[in-house]
């Protein structure tokens, strides 16, 4: 990843005005990634967002980037499959929980063990919100949906634990009533070089009446900070515990350096792609001005 030399604004990344309900959590993670991309310098031709199937998807359609709006719970291995056929882009897959931790939570566990150098964003509302209001796999247990009249029978998943123990080199959660904060954790998480995982928690003002703003912000504690940095086991431990308390750890968990899927994967010079220079282009800007 390298700036190129003009800077833009907020504005420069934004593409078409987005549909949420008004108050959606997803807005707070609209203007907290483009903010990230402003503080990085980095420009629309360099970066693909890979957006799952969901209200929280579209957020791909929304930016002014490249962008992919993929089959809902597929975001892991088409956004691998992009940063293996260009490893100068940076690859950023969107999506919901349910995208997440039910239809594509065999990929999240693969996508752990194989540490491509992606971003993935959870855009974490603990309810289905573009099919209204089914439970999820983060609904709290007993939440009663038209879907589920009796209560959801389920424990919620907690997917920084999950993310945690698959093997991802990165690991935060964030809150979209903090979007300082949550531009903060995606700047850190695009800047790691391999797979790294962010649970945005962002509330559904029109399906879950019970993860409010209120909610969140009851539950909402730093994860404590600790000298030389947690292992993996560790950290994982300490968000057991916290979450034990019922509280719900924010910031960034766990930081890890090693080699990524491409950097093993694309060792052959003589492969058919190699001689090309697929190093993005400013001028590709003005193509993507012109088509969004
Ligand atoms: C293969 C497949 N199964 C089911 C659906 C129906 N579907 C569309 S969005 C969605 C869930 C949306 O919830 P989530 O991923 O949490 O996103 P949100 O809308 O809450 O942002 C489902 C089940 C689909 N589009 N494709
Ligand atoms: S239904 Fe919920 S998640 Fe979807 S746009 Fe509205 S508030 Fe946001």
């Amino acid at each position: 990843m390298k700036a190129v030399a003009e800077k833009l604004t907020i504005r420069d990344f934004e593409a078409k005005k987005p549909g949420w309900c008004p108050g959606c959590g997803d807005y707070g993670i609209y203007a907290a990634l483009r903010n990230a991309f402003v503080q990085l310098g980095l420009h629309p031709e360099q970066i693909v967002l890979v957006g799952g199937i969901g209200c929280s998807g579209k957020i791909a359609d929304y930016i002014r980037t490249y962008s992919v709006h993929t089959l809902h719970g597929r975001i892991l291995p088409v956004a691998t499959g992009i940063k293996l056929a260009n490893p100068h882009l940076v690859v950023i897959g969107v999506g919901g929980d349910g995208d997440a931790y039910a239809i594509g939570m065999s990929h999240l566990i693969h996508t752990g063990r194989r540490n491509p150098d992606i971003t993935y964003i959870v855009m974490d509302n603990q309810i289905y919100g573009l099919t209204k209001g089914q439970a999820s796999p983060t609904s709290e247990q007993g939440m009663m949906t038209p879907a589920s009249p009796y209560g959801s029978k389920e424990g919620p998943v907690d997917g920084v634990s999950i993310a945690l123990s698959a093997g991802a080199t990165f690991v935060a959660r964030g809150f979209a009533g903090n979007p300082k904060e949550l531009a903060e954790i995606i700047k850190r998480a695009i800047q790691h070089k391999g797979f790294s995982f962010v649970d945005a928690l962002s509330p559904c003002v029109t399906f879950n009446r019970i993860n409010t703003y209120d909610w969140f912000r009851e539950r909402i504690v730093p994860f404590p900070e600790k000298t030389g940095g947690y292992t993996r086991d560790e950290a994982l431990a300490q968000v057991l515990q916290i979450r034990s308390q019922g509280k719900i750890p924010t910031g960034i968990i766990y930081e890890e350096e090693g080699p990524s899927y491409e950097e093993e994967i694309l060792t052959d010079p003589d492969r058919p792609i190699a001689h090309l220079d697929l190093t993005p282009k400013p001028e590709f800007w003005d193509l993507l001005k012109r088509y969004q």
